[in-house]
């Protein structure tokens, strides 16, 4: 199994978490669990510190500041691409409503896709011991989610997920928007755009026994106010990279092509090569232009770097224009200068600087 690190965020669990990571961990022995607490007050972050304490697997990460699933769920991302060892990232919520016995179907499940995630609304899945308003009001807003959104997937706002490493790596972390629960739509967004294959297994989804909701009205409001902030900045930064890729594809595919012709008009046999590669860059320009921003961006960094040497040695250049004629004029003027700066006649200067005059000469000289 490749080492998988399981996100488990945490607040006012008490009642959950032991339970739960020794369940995480009966189904699945050799995944690594980082528990993500905000300061809770009822002592959950202490119970956390006791596990891992006693068992290497899991550890804690205790947030101190910016309290919100949000916040919480991108400082775990973090922590997990320093550890360089996980290949899959998975998030689960602490309140067994995710059930830890699904955890080795996602593992299975992640050959051949970028990203599994546990639904409720795909065949096989569902949704039990939630009120009939409850029911209603996430079907409802997963709709609209959807649609809004305009996501292929059916239970967007799940967030029983595992990720393989490069989604997580190739998401800016710092431009996510959401402090709280709008974090799962928000990096569902993202890794949808950037053309992730996405694959959603059943879950039976059930509402928390032990302890209470963090979910509120007010809460409820931000999720959508997240979700219409983030699309409006997500949706103008994806549209200006992919016209960013699509217009150097263009280019260089003109340019590799007009080489070929002048290669063609020349008799020269490498000219399929040139409008053959022209040709490629147009289909990836049209196809997938985020496969060329990495090939543009290794080129700005290739081209930016020359620039810079040649800057430099520009500089070197002119620096020995300006400074070469004022170290000339300070050699002939140096005595003088130096003179004038201690103080001392020029004579004087003559008999410091000559080993060969003796001690009472010297005096002698100076009077
Ligand atoms: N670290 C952290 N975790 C949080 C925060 N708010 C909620 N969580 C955790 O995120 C998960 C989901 O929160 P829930 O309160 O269960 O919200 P929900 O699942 O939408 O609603 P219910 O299941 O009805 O309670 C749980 O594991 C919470 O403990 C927070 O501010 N910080
Ligand atoms: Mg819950």
């Amino acid at each position: 199994m490749p080492d998988t690190l399981i996100i488990v965020p945490t607040y006012n669990e008490k009642d959950n978490i032991k339970e739960l990571i020794s369940e995480i961990l009966r189904y699945t022995p050799g995944v690594n669990i980082l528990i993500v607490d905000d300061n809770s007050s009822d002592g959950t972050g202490v119970i956390a510190d006791d596990i891992a304490a006693k068992d290497r697997r899991v550890s804690v990460m205790h947030r101190l500041s910016r309290r919100g699933r949000g916040y919480a769920g991108i400082d775990a991302f973090k922590e997990a691409m320093k550890r360089e060892e996980a290949s899959f990232i998975m998030e689960m919520d602490s309140d067994f409503s995710h059930d830890p016995k699904y955890i080795p179907h996602f593992i299975r499940e992640m050959n051949g896709n970028d990203i599994v995630i546990g639904s409720r609304f795909v065949e096989g899945g569902s949704d039990i011991y939630r009120s009939f308003l409850r029911n209603l009001l996430s079907r409802l807003s997963n709709i609209f989610i959807r649609r809004y959104l305009k996501l292929d997937v059916k239970d967007c706002s799940a967030g029983y997920r595992c990720f393989k490493r490069h989604v997580i790596e190739s998401i800016d972390l710092d431009s996510l928007i959401s402090r709280g629960p709008a974090i799962i739509e928000e990096i569902l967004y993202i890794s949808k755009a950037k053309g992730f294959r996405i694959k959603e297994i059943p879950i039976v989804f059930k509402d928390r026994i032990k302890g209470r909701t963090k979910l509120s009205v007010m809460k409820l409001l931000r999720v959508f106010l997240d979700i219409w902030s983030f699309r409006h900045i997500h949706l103008s930064d994806i549209n200006s990279k992919k016209a960013e890729a699509r217009s150097f594809g263009f280019k260089a595919a003109l340019g590799l092509s007009i080489a070929g012709f002048i290669m063609f008009l020349r008799g020269k046999e490498h000219f399929l090569w040139f409008t053959g590669a022209g040709s490629l860059f147009l289909v990836f320009g049209v196809l997938c232009p985020y496969a060329l921003i990495s090939l543009k961006r290794f080129l700005d960094f290739f081209i930016s770097a020359i620039g810079r040497v040649i800057k430099l040695a520009a500089m070197l250049v002119l620096f020995f224009l300006i400074f070469s004629p004022i170290a000339v004029i300070l050699k002939i003027l140096r005595k003088d200068i130096l003179m004038s700066a201690i103080g001392k006649t020029s004579e004087s200067y003559w008999i410091k600087t000559n080993s060969k005059v003796s001690g009472n000469e010297y005096y002698e000289r100076m009077g």
